[in-house]
C-alpha cells in the first residue's frame, strides 16, 4: 500500500502543514553532462551540489540541529486495563490545575470514548474497524496494523509538535493495551524513536498494583517494563497505579531487597523457585536505572512525585541517552561521509575515462528506482478506493475542533 499519496493527510486538531522534505535531485545525482574544457568546474560544481543535497536529504540531521528542551514527551504504556487511559485523563486534570501546558495524544485506535480531549487522535487518521475488515485481522492484529499505518505519517506528527514547542511543557501520550507494539513491533520502533530524537522522552510504565500483589504477576509485569525500558532505551518511570485499593509498598520492598522478593516467590509454590532467582537477578540490575512512585488515577495521589520523576528522567535523557543519540548519529554520518566519498571518487574516474561523454553512474539505482516507481503507480491505482475508506479525510470538521482543544489548555 502507498501511503504517500496526497489524499491521505493525517488528521491533526492543530494542523499547519509541514514543510515538505526536499527531495534529492535524481535527474543530477545519477547523470552528468560535461561541457568540452570546462570538465573540471562543472565536476566540481556537480560535487558540490550533490554534496548539499545529501545533507538537505537527511531528516534524521536535521532532528539533530533542531533538537529541543521542551516539550517532554512522556509515552504512557502498561498492560490492558492497568489504567493508563484514566491515569491520561488524571494528568491532564493536574496540568490544567497547575499551569503546566500540556498536549495530549491518543495512539489507541480501538478505544470507544476517551474521557479527555485528545489535540492528536489516531482515530482521526486511522479507522480501526475498516482495517480489521480490509486486512482481514482480528482486533489484536487490527491494532496493531492501524499503529503501522500511522507510523508511516508519524513526522507529520513531529512537525505540528515542533512548531508549538514553545508554548508546550508536555506531551502526554496514550498508548494501546498491546505491549508487544513496544517490545517488537516495527511502529513502536519508528514512534519511540520519532519521538526520542526530536525531544527529550520518558516511558511511563503503568503498573496495576492491587494485581501485581502476587510475586508471579509482579515479576511478570517487571520483564515487560524491562524489556520495554532496553528495547527504547529511554528513562522509564514505573508508575505504581491504583494505591487508592493497594498500597505499593511491597513492590517497593521487593524491588529494593532481592531477597525478600525470592522469600515471596519461594512462599508461591506454583512456581519454579529456580527459574525465580535467577529472573530476579536480571531484575534487581533493571531496578537500579529506573524511578518508582506510587499514583491513583481515581484520587489523584502521587501526582507532584510523578511529575518529579518525569522531571528527573528528562534530565536523565539529556545527559545520557541524548548523548548516545548523538554518538551514535555522529557514528552513522561518518559512515555515510566515507561512503559519499568512495562514491565521488568513482565518479570521478568515470568522468576521466569517459572523456566528454555523457557519464551514467554504474550504482544501477536509477534503473532500479524507475522500475520500483513504476510498480508502485500501478498498484496506486488498484488501492486509492480502499485507501480513502481507511483513511478519515473530514479535515474540515477537525479545524473546527481546533480552537475548542487547545482552549482546554491555558495558553
Ligand atoms: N480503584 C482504581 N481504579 C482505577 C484506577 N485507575 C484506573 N482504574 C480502573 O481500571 C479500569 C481500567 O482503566 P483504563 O484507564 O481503561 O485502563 P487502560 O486499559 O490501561 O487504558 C477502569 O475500570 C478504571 O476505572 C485507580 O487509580 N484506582
Ligand atoms: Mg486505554
Amino acid at each position: 500500500m502507498d501511503m504517500d499519496s496526497d489524499s491521505q493527510k493525517i488528521n491533526i486538531k492543530s494542523q499547519e502543514a509541514g514543510d515538505p522534505p526536499v527531495p534529492m535531485d535524481s535527474e543530477n545525482s545519477s547523470a552528468i553532462k560535461k561541457n568540452d574544457g570546462k570538465e573540471n568546474e562543472e565536476l566540481t560544481n556537480s560535487m558540490k551540489k550533490l554534496q548539499v543535497e545529501e545533507s538537505s536529504s537527511g531528516s534524521g540531521q536535521a532532528a539533530v540541529s533542531n533538537f529541543k528542551r521542551k516539550p517532554v514527551i512522556v509515552i504512557v504504556v502498561g498492560m490492558a486495563g492497568s489504567g493508563k487511559t484514566t491515569f491520561m485523563h488524571r494528568l491532564v486534570s493536574h496540568t490544567h490545575e497547575s499551569n503546566i501546558r500540556g498536549y495530549v495524544m491518543n495512539l489507541d485506535p480501538a478505544v470507544i470514548t476517551l474521557p479527555f480531549g485528545a489535540n492528536i487522535d489516531i482515530r482521526d487518521t486511522v479507522r480501526y474497524k475498516e482495517v480489521m475488515k480490509q486486512f482481514n485481522l482480528g482486533p489484536n492484529g487490527g491494532i496493531l496494523t492501524s499503529l503501522n499505518l500511522f507510523a508511516t505519517k508519524f513526522d507529520e506528527v513531529i512537525s505540528v509538535i515542533e512548531k508549538r514547542a514553545d508554548q508546550l511543557d508536555y506531551v502526554l501520550v496514550d498508548t494501546p493495551g498491546q505491549i508487544e507494539i513496544f517490545t517488537w513491533s516495527a511502529s513502536g520502533a519508528i514512534i519511540t524513536e520519532a519521538f526520542a530524537s526530536t525531544f527529550p522522552t520518558v516511558i511511563a510504565y503503568v503498573v496495576d498494583t492491587p494485581r501485581s500483589a502476587s510475586p508471579v504477576t509482579f515479576m511478570s509485569n517487571m520483564l515487560y517494563a524491562c524489556s520495554i525500558l532496553y528495547k527504547t532505551r529511554l528513562p522509564l518511570v514505573l508508575a505504581f497505579n491504583k494505591i487508592d485499593v493497594a498500597q505499593h509498598q511491597f513492590a517497593l520492598e521487593w524491588m529494593e531487597d532481592f531477597e525478600t522478593f525470592q522469600a515471596a516467590v519461594n512462599a508461591d509454590s506454583s512456581y519454579s523457585s529456580n527459574l525465580a532467582q535467577s529472573l530476579s537477578l536480571v531484575l534487581d540490575e533493571f531496578y537500579k536505572n529506573l524511578r518508582s512512585v506510587g499514583v491513583s488515577a481515581v484520587t489523584g495521589a502521587g501526582m507532584k512525585d510523578f511529575f518529579n520523576a518525569i522531571e528527573a528522567s528528562a534530565d536523565e535523557y539529556m545527559e545520557t541517552y541524548k548523548a548516545d543519540l548523538d554518538k551514535r548519529r555522529a557514528e552513522k554520518q561518518r559512515l555515510e561521509e566515507e561512503h559519499r566519498k568512495e562514491n565521488m571518487e568513482k565518479l570521478r574516474k568515470d568522468m576521466e575515462k569517459s572523456r566528454g561523454e555523457t557519464v551514467v553512474l554504474s550504482t544501477g539505482l536509477k534503473d532500479k528506482d524507475e522500475r520500483g516507481k513504476a510498480m508502485m503507480d500501478e498498484d496506486e491505482e488498484d488501492e486509492v478506493e480502499e485507501e480513502d475508506e481507511v483513511f478519515s479525510e473530514d479535515e474540515e470538521g477537525i479545524d473546527e475542533d481546533e480552537d475548542e482543544e487547545v482552549g482546554r489548555f491555558s495558553f
